[in-house]
């Protein structure tokens, strides 16, 4: 594609990462080097709205002033103490986030992954310490489709080739049901052995795929019938993403075991937390578990104030308001190539139909030269999901420029 042509400087920078990084991504071929906002600049100094987010971790923009100063300013009075010795942040951010939540208490880990190793770590412990499952025994269920990261466990679960494959042997104890499957489901929860169904509210990594409304109020009645707990992974839902400050919020349910990561630093640093009640949290003692960076006071510092500007924002309403306009602005586009857009707040998915099977990466190229980032997921799928602050007046300059790359899909 000649149009797509990458400045010296910017393929400096490529050849680079392609020299000396492991090969384990394929980006889009832009440089950033600076981002506000709903916006991200090249090395250029060409802008860009941002709709990816980081995966859904700069949910409040990048670098949002307030989250900034809060990191610079702990940043340069104290960053990390490890948990061999008590600091100042960190029970004041444990009773911040449990109240802002309505858990009795958090477990603080830094990347996403380490938050699903963890609710399986104590979901684990809770199944023998408490349901009485026999040493060894116990069973977690996950739904065909998920993604929760990239270590051995996390990939053990995957029914993804591209992410397990030649990685076995895997790890015991997991097993699978249909994504959207209450009957499914239930048929699994009746084996005594099994501790916790951990699962997306909306899944994410899939492309945005929604279930049916009560399915999650279906997995609450279903954990609860069959003393199971209720794992959710809002790493990617979570934090106002979806419309609600938890896409569990939307039918009212309450896991037992509550994951959040990605936006919970505004896209600052890894920071992920496990929220539970006494009665599973208490299950991990002293010495079983833990970081050497997790509870960090810089991250303390930085949650916190990520979480505060969700609220005093109105972040979860504006991404309501702001994802049905950019639904229906694409749906009024009629493009013949987009044959689903679905959605929930501002986590969105257009599904791409062209003869051409490159066609949803060829369009994010389009979509680049023109000044929107986006990245395909599973081949034909684009998640749209820009930072929730986003206005009504960048929501229909990003549709305008969404409508001009789908035209030129006509050219190729
Ligand atoms: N759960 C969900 C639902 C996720 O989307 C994770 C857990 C893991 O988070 P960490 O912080 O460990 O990556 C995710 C991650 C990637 C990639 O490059 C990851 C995600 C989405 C897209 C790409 O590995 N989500």
């Amino acid at each position: 594609m000649t149009s797509h042509t990458l400045s010296a400087n910017a393929q400096h920078y490529l050849d680079l990462e392609n020299q000396y990084g492991a090969h384990n991504y394929h980006p889009l071929p832009v440089v950033l080097e600076k981002g506000e906002g709903v916006y991200l600049y090249d090395i250029d100094g060409k802008k860009y709205f941002d709709f990816l987010s980081g995966y859904s971790a700069v949910n409040q923009g990048h670098c949002h002033p307030a989250i900034i100063k809060a990191l610079q300013e702990q940043a340069s009075k104290l960053t990390l103490t490890s948990r061999a010795f008590h600091n100042n942040l960190l029970g004041t951010y444990e009773k911040y986030i449990t109240e802002y939540f309505g858990y009795d208490k958090v477990l603080p880990m830094n990347t996403g992954v380490e938050g699903g190793e963890t609710a399986i770590k104590l979901a684990r412990r809770w199944g023998y310490a408490v349901k009485g499952i026999a040493e060894n025994e116990a069973k977690i269920i996950f739904a065909d489709g998920n993604f929760w990261g990239r270590t051995l466990a996390a990939i053990s679960s995957s029914t993804d080739p591209s992410s397990y494959k030649g990685f076995g042997p895997f790890m015991p104890g997991f097993g699978l049901v249909p994504y959207n499957d209450l009957v499914a489901l239930e048929k699994e929860l009746q084996d005594k052995n099994v501790a916790a169904f951990m699962v997306e509210p909306i899944q994410g990594e899939a492309g945005v795929v929604i279930p049916d409304d009560g399915y999650l109020k279906g997995v609450r009645e279903l954990c609860t019938k069959h003393n199971v707990l209720f794992i959710a992974d809002e790493i990617q839902t979570g934090l106002a993403r979806t419309g609600m400050m938890l896409a569990c919020d939307h039918e009212a349910v309450r896991p037992d075991i509550l994951i959040l990561g990605k936006a919970l630093s505004g896209g600052t640093m890894p920071v992920a937390a496990i929220l539970a009640d006494d009665e599973i949290m208490l299950q991990i003692k002293p010495g079983e578990h833990g970081s050497t960076y997790g509870g960090n006071p810089l991250a303390c510092a930085v949650a916190m104030k990520a979480l505060e500007v969700l609220k005093s924002e109105n972040m979860a309403d504006n991404a309501t308001k702001m994802g049905a306009l950019l639904r229906k602005g694409i749906a009024d586009l009629h493009s013949p190539f987009v044959t689903t857009i679905r959605g929930k707040g501002l986590l969105n998915a257009i599904v791409i139909k062209h003869d051409n099977p490159d066609a949803s990466w060829d369009l994010c190229l389009h979509l680049k030269d023109l000044g929107l980032l986006a990245k395909p997921t599973h081949g034909d799928k684009i998640r749209f999901a820009p930072p929730l602050i986003i206005n009504e007046q960048q929501i229909n300059e990003a549709v305008t420029i969404i409508g001009k790359a789908l035209e030129k899909l006509h050219i190729q």
